[in-house]
């Protein structure tokens, strides 16, 4: 039986239910890139107006919540791509039933992985969320670091030129590209001043996809992210280590047992923290610019290539809630939101978040949580978005936290019943 005969497209009403050697193609499948392709084929030939677009990092924060909002608001057919692992990590995915998503087996340190990847599919935008993206492990897996932020676009922008040149690409940049800051707020004028490996991973690539935008005429962006989160975040970042361990905390005390302290690094760096839900949407927006800037003439955007006057309209983007807080301030409001008060006592290594009335210790600091070399301020300043594309955050930085520690108190009390 050939491959194309074994790949049967049954109409189910208006859904069309993907089969592929006789099993339904969900999250659960991660298909060769070979098999992907019949999929994109057998779909275009339904709907040729379909975008195909390739998301990476999917099985991530924004990778995943990129996939619900395009499944919400456009017909795009998606691609995600997702390295194998060992153990199942597709728990950000575990919610989506959809016949316009499938996984592709990928890994962004391969260059003919994202060769194959860009020359099969042919994308018409490639969304880049996978990467080394925990700053304190940089230090450890610099060359990692490097190979999978920076390496690795560019040979995804030398496979795009190659075999896709009117393919969109869009790469996750970082407020963590200003480092060590000159002023604040950081605009887009901000100089590069990167810290880590991981900063300067970012940055590099930042250069290179602007040399291939103005060498090549390519549609390919790079926005400075500032921190955000969410319900998804992994659990070693600190906001997350937070809500997680305020949950535990919360039952540990309803349990009458003395607490356990969550141990913290530097608790007195500040961040602008956003909601990760929010800032997918603005993505889908720098990439489709002609659309939501309306000074922009739609008809330069069209075609297989684009014109000079078309990329050098591009703008690339500061995305920040404009605040900036204190890990400590976390710490409170994140306890406050389970009724939980308490204050700090003591001084650098010896400083505590304390109970009220309980004297229990709450946080402590090891200082195996401190950096080779820290940012200690980011302070975003995202007027031009804002302004370009009359856009306003929805969460605030109480309601991300409140919404983050209810999510994990959820859990843990769902666990606890399940016991
Ligand atoms: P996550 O750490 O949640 O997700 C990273 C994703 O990259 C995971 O899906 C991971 O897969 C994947 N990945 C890592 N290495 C590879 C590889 N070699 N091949 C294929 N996939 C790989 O990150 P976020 O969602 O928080 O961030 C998304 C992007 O935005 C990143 O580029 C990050 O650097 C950037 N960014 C994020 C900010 C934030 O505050 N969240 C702020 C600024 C920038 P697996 O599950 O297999 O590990
Ligand atoms: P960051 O996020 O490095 O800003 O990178 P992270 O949450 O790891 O750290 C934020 C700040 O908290 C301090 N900190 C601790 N951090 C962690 N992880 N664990 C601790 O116990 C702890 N104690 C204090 C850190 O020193 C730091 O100052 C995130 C990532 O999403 C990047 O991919 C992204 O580019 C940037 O945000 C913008």
């Amino acid at each position: 039986m050939s491959l194309h005969s074994r790949v049967i497209l049954n109409m189910i009403s208006k859904n069309i239910e993907v089969t592929l050697y006789g099993k339904k193609i969900d999250t659960a499948n991660i298909l060769s890139v070979a098999d992907a392709k019949i999929i994109r084929d057998n779909k275009i030939k339904r709907n040729i107006y379909a975008n195909i677009v390739i998301i990476t990092g999917v099985t991530g924060q924004d990778g995943s919540h990129m996939v619900d909002y395009l499944l919400e608001h456009t017909d795009a057919i998606i691609f995600g791509g997702v390295r194998r692992l060992s153990v199942y990590n597709h728990t950000n995915l575990a919610h989506i039933n959809s016949d316009r998503f499938f996984l592709v087996n990928f890994d962004l340190t391969d260059s003919h992985s994202i060769g194959q990847f860009i020359e099969k599919m042919r994308p018409d935008y490639f969304i880049n969320f996978a990467a080394q993206s925990f700053v304190a492990s940089s230090w450890d897996f610099p060359r990692q670091t490097w190979e999978t932020n920076c390496t690795a676009v560019l040979d995804i922008l030398e496979a795009i030129r190659l075999y896709r040149p009117s393919c969109r690409f869009y790469n996750a940049g970082s407020s963590e590209e200003f480092g060590n800051v000159s002023y604040s707020p950081q605009d887009e004028t901000h100089p590069l001043k990167p810290r880590s490996p991981y900063g300067a991973s970012k940055a590099a690539a930042r250069q290179i996809v602007k040399v291939y935008r103005d060498s090549y005429n390519l549609y390919a962006i790079q926005s400075w992210l500032f921190n955000h989160e969410g319900t998804r975040r992994g659990e070693e970042f600190v906001t997350r280590k937070i809500s997680k361990n305020v949950a535990r905390i919360s039952e540990e005390l309803n349990e009458g047992k003395v607490p356990t302290p969550i141990e913290l690094g530097n608790v007195y760096a500040k961040r602008d923290w956003s909601d990760s839900e929010d800032f997918v949407q603005c993505v889908w927006m720098m990439l489709n610019q002609e659309k939501y800037r309306k000074e922009l003439d739609s008809k330069l955007y069209t075609g297989l290539m684009y014109t000079k006057d078309a990329i050098e309209s591009l703008k690339e983007y500061v995305l920040s809630s404009n605040e900036t807080h204190t890990i400590k301030e976390f710490v409170e409001l994140s306890f406050k939101s389970l009724n939980i008060h308490g204050h700090w006592e003591g001084t650098d290594i010896n400083e505590k978040f304390i109970q009220n009335d309980t004297n229990n210790v709450l946080v402590s600091i090891n200082s195996n949580f401190y950096r080779p070399a820290e940012v200690e301020l980011l302070l975003g300043d995202s007027t031009q978005f804002r302004n370009d594309f009359n856009w306003t955050p929805k969460t605030s930085f109480n309601e991300l936290v409140q919404k983050m520690v209810k999510h994990d108190h959820y859990l843990r009390c769902k666990a606890y019943l399940n016991k």
